[in-house]
């Protein structure tokens, strides 16, 4: 697998799915260009140079994994796979992933540049401003904070973003005080003490993915990227902080996080991957940045939320967790789980054999769908990742008087756009879910009008003969 962001970038190159983008400016511009390009349907990833006030070398990279190929390159799988078969293949691998802890090394090309103390100045950093009307700009959206549990000592290293106040300060943003991160933040806290954190920018995709999954509490995001890699991810200890840092990131900041009761700063708002800008801006940990790392011509990895169905990640990696908890519960027969609209919506696709079968998949899935108003179960001929299939599935196979069902006060967050202000000031993080059978009525499926459509075994086999021809080869 390649070795770093740079070998990745390269990789990307050669599939000709990298675009330079030379003068853009990071008031916007990037964030602009970055949206649009996540729109269209080749959703190329882009390598942003010479970005307007800072000099030649300080690169930005977005739209990394956008694309399914792109989310499938990441994970050494065949960015050739149909999209489902890729997130089956990752599926399948994920649940025998064998754990890999990083190794320390001495040095590595972080360290080829060096600021400590006074000398810190993050406006030399290009942190782009993504979003009209985000309060700041970011110079974390894909980078992973790095912090160690100060009771088993194991290093947590996962995605919560950093916005840029002033030379040395910076804030990092907890969704809610599950984040493991803010629980070992407030054990320093609660001992009268500032905890040590880094972040690490433009580390190995794998570390990337890591850092969104959903690992319990004294797991590593460090040994997941590295049983992803097949290798483990080389760290040194940080001159500042002591905490094991990835040698082959791009950038890398290390300090403390000051315990709020000493200072916070207002972060936000910031456009979300909803679409909207559901929270307010409101008080947040503040970091202060004692030294700063990064290699010679640095590239930022910058994964902004965007406007669904644009998404960080072009495979929807938390239906494969979804997938996995479908199997280990006991329901057979699933064929296939995706997420659309930037996670707000789960497929389940099963081939249904006794009544209440879809039911019981779809209750499942409903429990961990995180923010998702709509779960929807298909029958086996249905491609869930197909959004015009699940529809037709919708309106074709669906009684609404019999088979939607409602669910309260379920699983969603503050960043809900649909949760009323009030409701919200009293406190409510939770939702209602509709449950969707698209499925055919178990009781009658012999008699349910047989489709017209080609099968979708033949529609592969049909693309396999005459694809090319199709594509308008001679
Ligand atoms: C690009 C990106 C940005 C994210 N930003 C945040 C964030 O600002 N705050 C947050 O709490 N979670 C954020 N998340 C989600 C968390 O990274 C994710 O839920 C992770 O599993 C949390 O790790 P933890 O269990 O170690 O706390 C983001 C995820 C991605 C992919
Ligand atoms: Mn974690």
């Amino acid at each position: 697998m390649y070795r770093d962001l740079r070998k990745f970038i390269a990789e990307i190159e050669e599939l000709g799915a990298l675009r330079h983008v030379a003068g853009a400016d990071p008031h916007l511009e990037i964030g602009g260009i970055t949206e649009v390009a996540a729109g269209l349907p080749e959703c190329p990833a882009l390598l942003f140079d010479r970005i307007k006030g800072y000099g030649p070398g300080f690169r930005v990279f977005t739209n990394a994994t956008v694309s399914p190929q792109r989310a499938a390159l990441a994970l050494g799988l065949d960015p050739a796979l149909r999209p489902l078969d890729a997130l089956k293949a990752w599926m399948t691998k994920r649940q025998t992933l064998a754990m890999q802890a990083p190794v320390m090394v001495k040095d590595g090309p972080v360290l080829e540049s060096s600021d400590r103390g006074n000398q810190v100045d993050l406006g030399r950093l290009p942190a782009p401003f993504w979003h009209a009307k985000d309060g700041g700009p970011y110079i974390g959206t894909g980078s992973i904070v790095v912090m160690r549990d100060p009771d088993g000592g194991w290093i947590n290293a996962s995605i919560y973003r950093v916005q840029v106040h002033g030379k040395s300060k910076v804030t990092i943003q907890f969704d809610h005080q599950g984040r493991h991160g803010a629980i070992i933040a407030k054990k320093y806290w609660e001992a009268g003490k500032a905890c040590p954190v880094a972040v690490v920018n433009g580390e190995h995709p794998a570390l990337f993915i890591a850092g969104f999954e959903y690992l319990s509490a004294g797991a590593s995001e460090y040994d997941f990227a590295g049983a992803i890699k097949g290798a483990p991810i080389e760290v040194f200890a940080g001159p500042a902080t002591g905490l094991p840092l990835p040698a082959h990131a791009e950038i890398i900041l290390e300090g403390e996080l000051l315990p709020p009761s000493r200072e916070t700063l207002p972060e936000g708002p910031f456009g979300e991957f909803t679409g909207y800008y559901g929270a307010d801006k409101r008080p947040c940990p503040v970091m202060n940045v004692t030294a700063v790392h990064h290699r010679s011509d640095p590239i930022l990895l910058g994964s902004p939320p965007m406007k669904p169905p644009r998404f960080h990640f072009g495979l929807p990696f938390r239906a494969a967790s979804i997938w996995s908890n479908l199997e280990a519960a006991g329901v057979t027969d699933v064929v296939g789980v995706w997420q659309h609209v930037a996670q707000l919506m789960t497929v389940v696709a099963i081939k249904q054999r006794y009544d209440g079968h879809a039911k019981r998949a779809a209750l499942i899935a409903a429990a961990n769908s995180y923010m998702g108003r709509l779960v929807v179960v298909v029958d086996d001929d249905v491609d869930p990742s197909n959004l015009a299939d699940v529809v037709w599935a919708i309106t074709t196979r669906c009684e609404p008087a019999e088979q939607i069902d409602i669910v309260h006060n379920a699983w969603s967050s503050a960043l809900d756009p649909r949760i009323p202000p009030e409701a919200k000031a009293r406190g409510v993080t939770s939702h209602s879910k509709a449950i969707i059978e698209a499925c055919r009525p178990f009781a009658w499926i012999d008699r349910f009008p047989p489709t017209s459509a080609i099968s979708q075994d033949e529609a592969r086999a049909i693309e396999d003969k005459w694809g090319a021809v199709l594509k308008g080869a001679k």
